[in-house]
């Protein structure tokens, strides 16, 4: 008898380093793993103290990343017509199609939609196969949706797409101006950074230019609540103001800038009444503003989608760039015109030149010059010779019939783009719809003809870029899952099918990214700052330990690297090396409301959710704090229609032809009468009525063709059902849930299993037996009934697998048939007592679930517990941290925790006292 017991194989602890692949903050984090043998396990994340985007820092979403990282939903092999093929198959298919699309109607009816959420290497690829080898432009990305404006503004004023601001401008600046930027939720760290920096030095202001009050408001001096696309309006006042108090000192900034009297002019019909009318603000909040920013030794103006999505996106960022150039705002510490990228990869995407309307590495399509040399470096046989299609103009082309193949990468566009119907007809439409995506169904996949399973973020090796214009390296820790290949290499092996052998012959990320540099490198004289010279030629080691880096960068004698900040000299990349003050005028927005559609419709980011939630969405944790989509309506608005707080209310829009979205009511006194609030993250995936890109039309800015998706013209109406509810089940049952036996339906992640917030049209009655019937037989039933309630849950194997409540009303707080989701779920798959069953049928809920809404995620800390504490005594955020532990990991939810001290004070009338470290 063999009497030795095996010895457990050894686990090592190791530390690895990588990017975050969520905002465009681009924090590093430390990812604790351990290694038994050949395998890893990804055990703690923890944010990378020396990484100079975060200095430790991480937000909810950061902090969550290894939740979201199983393997569940992924799509683990490629697919032809939903079969699953063999990757020699789905290549040799997508080679021939897109050789067969070429012959017969010629290279642009190919078309590329890709992603600011690939990496640099990735982006570089799929830009010089489309480009280069195929041969035309029409390659855009979701970016288009996202900071194009950003970029033509950019090029418009400074000659070259170049971020001139750092983020320690945010921190040592006199005056931070947040324009069209949720900081607060979208960029959560970069928000800690400016309250501790405020913190530090009390004189700092802070002003937020939101149509909403929205948490960044929580450390601004001053808010104004400007009317929806009015912000050229507001720029240009400032322009006037400064010109006719004699404050700008043309003389000097016509040794760096032009066109500023033209921009004068252009500014003149908007002194302050006219501003504050057009902008519908108070006067003297515009005074003060304006004396702020004329007054500030330092200023920087940090802004996003507020100012990008829109009409005048362009005009909108050249008005603000404006006041930056006419106030020498600008090549200083704590200055500038600081464009905030949203995703994880945007500027690298920028950098490669991903979008339709640039060729690679900050060169032009229309320069004959920069042609020739990108075909020469590329050895391309046929070198696109004029723009392609940007996105919505894409989507049309492709809807008319004229792009025959298209292949999506990294991006959700059925939910991201506007006009979803028009969207949805065009991938109908298109003979050959290829997606490539990480997950195995989204709204997107749903229309693929062949699908591929990419590896990504904790898997795929390659760079990204941050807003800041700093290089840093994602690394893959953990082997491809399943047949999953990363998106660079997918392109390499279809351009290799269509004969493309040498050009796409790498076999690793770092020798696409050396080809890269080199060609920023090129011929270039310095004219582009874009020149990554320092970089060429790096090992494979040097590239693997890759430290963060920002460009420009600059070689000191010593041979070490060192970034330059870019416009120090006052020398911008324009002909005659002068940055250009452009005209603007203020126009309306191109979705008007009108009788029939009367509210202006404003969509954006939550705090816990990444756009269409294929990974966020996969973790109880993220959404605990908002279960469901709502739409935020003005009290005064909801009481004239008849809307009720906790009601559904209804949106329709003129361009779509579908029934209308529905969503639960949120009142709040801090949106502008007329306007509704929508977040962007739920998708059809998570709810039945939730396809918000439907209510917007396709109206793009002219000059950037950046979709207008903050301003939507809708009507709104309330709701009503005749049977409301919740249903919960286990993971494992929740496809047995028949979605179509209700009206309504919008789908939340529990730990344990799944809920639904259920409505039907149905009378109570009838909506019971509807769901009764579709419960499976084996499934042991109980259940309570009363005039306007019902509760039934299943046991299977005598555990609750099921939950189901129901109710004739959901006009309060607490409707008698709801109960929180987060007791049921702590039920779910557990041996029910008599107790608890009894407590089920009854609604009898735990004490510890009554807490009201999550608010810190990380410490699983409840609103009405923090109310508790704070009338006792805990009237600053350190007291509540030292108490509850809220607010003492990631911070995201600090805001939150200073509106409840603020709201819980001013209900018991004693003096403010909140600080955020
Ligand atoms: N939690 C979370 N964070 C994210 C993302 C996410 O999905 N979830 N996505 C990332 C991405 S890709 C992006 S692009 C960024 C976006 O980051 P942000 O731009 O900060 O986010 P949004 O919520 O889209 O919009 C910002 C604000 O613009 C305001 N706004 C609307 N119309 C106007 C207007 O006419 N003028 C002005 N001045 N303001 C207006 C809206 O009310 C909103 O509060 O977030 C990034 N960070
Ligand atoms: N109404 C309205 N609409 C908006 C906005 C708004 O504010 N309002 N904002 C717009 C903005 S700024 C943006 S950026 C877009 C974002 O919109 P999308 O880009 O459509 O949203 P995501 O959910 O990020 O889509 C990314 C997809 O890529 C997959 N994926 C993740 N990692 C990888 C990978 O490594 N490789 C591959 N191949 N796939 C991967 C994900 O599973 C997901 O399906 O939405 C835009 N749409
Ligand atoms: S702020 Fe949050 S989402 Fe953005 S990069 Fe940092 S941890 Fe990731
Ligand atoms: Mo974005």
């Amino acid at each position: 008898m063999n009497m030795t017991t095996p010895t457990p194989e050894l686990t090592r602890q190791q530390m690895r380093q990588s990017t975050c692949p969520y905002c465009g903050v681009g924090c590093g984090v430390d990812i604790s793993c351990n290694v038994t043998g050949g395998a890893v396990s990804l055990d703690k994340i923890t944010g990378t103290p020396e990484h100079p985007a975060n200095h430790g820092r991480l937000c909810v979403k950061g902090t969550n990343l290894l939740e979201t990282n199983d393997l569940k939903g992924r799509l683990l092999h490629p697919t032809v017509a939903g079969e699953k093929v063999a990757w020699d198959t789905a290549t040799n298919l997508i080679a021939d199609k897109i050789s067969q699309t070429i012959a017969q109607f010629g290279a642009d009816a190919v078309a590329f939609y890709v992603s600011g959420q690939l990496l640099t290497e990735d982006y570089y690829i799929a830009n010089k196969l489309m480009k280069g080898f195929i041969g035309s432009a029409n390659i855009d990305t979701n970016s288009r949706l996202c900071m194009s404006s950003a970029v033509a503004a950019y090029k418009r004023a400074f000659g070259e797409d170049v971020v001139p601001c750092n983020y320690t401008d945010i921190e040592t600046t006199d005056l931070l101006v947040l324009t069209g930027s949720n900081t607060a939720w979208a960029h959560p760290v970069l928000f800690q950074r400016i309250a501790r920096a405020k913190q530090r030095n009390p004189t700092m202001k802070v002003v937020v230019i939101d149509p909403r009050k929205t948490e960044t408001c929580t450390i601004a001096d001053l808010h104004l609540p400007l009317k929806g696309g009015s912000d050229v309006a507001l720029f240009n006042g400032l322009l006037r103001y400064a010109h006719s108090n004699k404050q700008i000192n043309s003389a000097r900034v016509a040794t760096y800038a032009q066109g500023l009297d033209a921009a004068i002019a252009a500014a003149k019909p908007w002194d302050l009444s006219a501003v504050a009318q057009y902008c519908d603000l108070d006067i003297e909040d515009v005074r003060t503003f304006f004396t702020w920013f004329s007054q500030a030794p330092s200023a920087v103006t940090f802004y996003s989608m507020g100012v990008n999505q829109s009409s005048q996106g362009v005009d909108k960022a050249n008005a603000i760039i404006n006041c930056h150039l006419a106030f020498e705002q600008i090549g200083r510490v704590g200055t500038g015109p600081f464009s905030i990228t949203g995703q994880p990869n945007a500027m690298g995407g920028r950098e490669v030149g991903g979008l339709a309307n640039m060729l690679v590495a900050h060169m032009d399509i229309e320069n004959e010059a920069h042609r020739t040399r990108v075909k020469e470096f590329w050895q391309a046989p046929s070198l696109c010779e004029t723009q392609g299609l940007k996105a919505v103009d894409m989507f049309d082309a492709m809807a008319l019939g004229k792009i025959k193949f298209v292949w999506i990468m990294g991006t959700n566009p059925v939910v991201s783009m506007p006009h979803r119907e028009r969207v949805e007809a065009a991938l109908r439409k298109c003979d050959t719809v290829v997606v490539s995506d990480i997950v195995a169904t989204n709204d997107t996949l749903a229309f693929a003809d062949i699908a591929l399973p990419a590896t990504g973020w904790s898997e795929k090796d390659g760079m990204v870029t941050n807003s800041e214009r700093r290089m840093s390296r994602q690394r893959g820790i953990l082997p491809p899952p399943g047949e999953a290949k990363h998106d660079w290499q997918i392109m390499c092996d279809v351009a290799n099918k269509l004969g493309y052998l040498d050009a796409f012959s790498y076999s690793h990320p770092g020798q696409i990214f050396d080809e890269f540099a080199r060609l920023t490198a090129c011929e270039n004289k310095n004219e582009r700052l874009l020149n990554l010279a320092p970089l060429v030629g790096m090992s494979q080691t040097q590239y693997d330990n890759f430290s963060p880096l920002q460009w420009p960068l600059k070689e000191g004698d010593d041979g070490t690297l060192h970034s330059v900040r870019p416009f120090s000299s006052l020398i911008f990349p324009t002909p005659n090396g002068k940055a250009r003050c452009i005209a603007v005028t203020p126009a309306q927005p191109t979705q008007r409301t009108c009788k029939q559609y009367p509210y202006v419709l404003n969509s954006g980011r939550a705090r816990d959710q990444w756009h269409t939630m294929t990974r966020t969405g996969k973790t109880a944790k993220l959404h605990a704090a908002m279960p469901h989509a709502t739409v935020t309506i003005h009290p005064d608005d909801a009481k004239a229609l008849g809307i009720k707080q906790h009601s559904y209310a209804q949106l329709s829009s003129a361009v779509s032809k579908e029934e209308p979205c529905i969503f639960p009511v949120k009142l709040d006194k801090g949106i502008r009468k007329g306007d509704l609030f929508v977040p962007i993250h739920w998708s059809a995936t998570w709810g039945s009525h939730s396809k918000l890109a439907k209510l917007y039309a396709s109206a793009t800015d002219a000059i950037s063709g950046q979709p207008e998706l903050k301003h939507a013209a809708v009507s709104l109406g309330p709701k009503t059902f005749n049977t409301y509810g919740m249903v919960c089940m286990r993971e494992e049952d929740a496809p047995l849930f028949n979605q179509d036996c209700v009206s309504y339906w919008a789908k939340t992640q529990l730990e344990n299993g799944v809920k639904w917030a259920i409505a039907c049209e149905e009378l109570l009655a009838e909506s019971i037996s509807a769901i009764v019937a579709n419960i499976p037989k084996h499934w042991v039933l109980y259940q309570r009934k009363d005039t306007h309630s019902a509760q039934f849950f299943c046991t299977d194997k005598d555990q609750l697998c099921a939950y189901f409540s129901v109710g004739d009303s959901c006009m309060s707080e607490t409707p008698h048939w709801q109960v929180p989701d987060a007791w049921v779920d702590s039920l779910l798959n557990q041996s029910l007592s008599a107790e608890d069953q009894s407590n089920l049928l009854y609604g009898k809920v735990d004490e510890s679930f009554t807490q009201g809404p999550l608010v810190c995620s990380c410490f699983e800390v409840r609103e009405k517990t923090i109310q508790a504490a704070v009338q006792t005594g805990c009237h600053s955020l350190d007291a509540l941290g030292t108490k509850l532990k809220c607010g003492t990991n990631c911070g995201s939810c600090k805001p939150r925790l200073t509106e409840i001290i603020d709201d819980t004070l001013s209900e018991l009338a004693l003096p403010l006292a909140t600080s955020l470290d």
